[in-house]
């Protein structure tokens, strides 16, 4: 994001195709290595691939889209998540060194009844649902998603807010060890973002736990992440350890590191160019021509009342 000097929309879509060319080469290759050490009947042939999991009792949800969902190959291969490198392959290439089980939700601050949540249990007592949203990066390219979560409200009610809570702080984990990207101060660690009060609880705000109807590959932020579509993908905090209410308006990890560039609030905007290049089109990953970036990414009939009398080109 910020390290970037080229418009990153200029990675165009022959650029990811071989990426997927180059993974079932990996695959082909680190499965030769193994056959080639080992006795070969003693391995099965799936060792190096990532173990993929369906979620049961996934309902569909609300507000899905019918445009063409992104292929699951560019979803799982094409990734920000600093914590495992800069490189947009270096998320499939290295989250595998995460541990998402067991894996703790702490819900506290400013609420009556602070939580600890076991997030395995999570996928089997919360009502899972698909929603199918799409994600625009800030560097101008997009995707559609087809996520498995369920909504912030799920939480939020169990945890029963105060009347100080204005805020959600959201915090990704921190431990260098299982994050390697974390041993570089690429930005302050943890990764942390922020919702208002009334964000987190809009129905578009979910927590995801899976998406493709399987668990939530480690690169896309298991094993719980945020998605809120209507704003850019950077707010979208990945494998969350704790969520804290706050009253005043909590810090963001891109905000902190250059506050010209990214405002808290990062509402998808064609209006409001970012310094360095226009947020005017995007590139939806897999296609050639470049479309119209929308309000809201699409979402205004959602979301615009929240922000009504706000001037969005200062609260960006
Ligand atoms: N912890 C953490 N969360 C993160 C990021 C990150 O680097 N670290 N990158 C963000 C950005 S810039 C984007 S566009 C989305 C990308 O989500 P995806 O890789 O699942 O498409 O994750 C967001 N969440
Ligand atoms: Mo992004």
């Amino acid at each position: 994001m910020l390290i970037k000097t080229r418009n990153p929309a200029d990675v165009r879509p022959s650029e990811i195709t071989p990426r997927a060319v180059y993974l079932d080469r990996r695959r082909f290759l680190g499965t030769a290595a193994a056959v080639a050490g080992v006795a070969a009947a003693s391995l099965p042939a799936a060792a190096a691939a990532p173990s993929r999991e369906k979620l049961p009792n996934v309902t569909k949800g609300p507000f899905g889209t019918d445009e063409e969902l992104t292929d699951y190959e560019a979803v799982t291969t094409y990734n920000n998540f600093y914590e495992f490198g800069t490189d947009k392959g270096d998320p499939a290439r290295y989250a595998g060194s995460l541990k998402t089980r067991p894996w703790t939700l702490v819900v506290d601050g400013e609420v009556a009844k602070p939580m600890s949540l076991d997030v395995g249990d999570m996928l089997t007592t919360y009502p899972l649902e698909e929603r199918i949203y799409r994600l625009r990066c800030v560097e101008a390219w997009s995707m559609v998603i087809p996520w498995v979560g369920f909504p912030l409200t799920e939480v939020i009610k169990r945890v029963e807010p105060t009347g100080n809570a204005k805020f959600v702080a959201f915090q990704t984990l921190h431990d260098p060890a299982q994050m390697p990207g974390q041993r570089r101060r690429i930005i302050d660690w943890p990764y942390v973002e922020g919702l208002r009060l009334d964000e987190a609880m809009n129905p578009l705000s979910i927590f995801a736990v899976g998406l493709y109807g399987e668990v939530m590959p480690n690169q896309n932020g298991a094993p719980i992440r945020l998605v809120v579509p209507w704003k850019y993908g950077f707010k979208s905090i990945k494998s969350i350890v704790r969520m804290t209410f706050t009253d005043t308006m909590p810090p963001t990890s891109w905000n902190v590191s250059a506050p010209h560039e990214y405002g808290f609030y990062a509402n998808v905007n064609p209006g409001a160019p970012h310094p360095r290049w226009s947020q005017k089109r995007e590139r939806r990953i897999g296609e050639f021509l470049r479309r119209d970036t929308l309000m809201f990414n699409g979402y205004g009939e959602q979301v615009a009342d929240m922000y009504a009398g706000m001037n969005l080109n200062q609260w960006y």
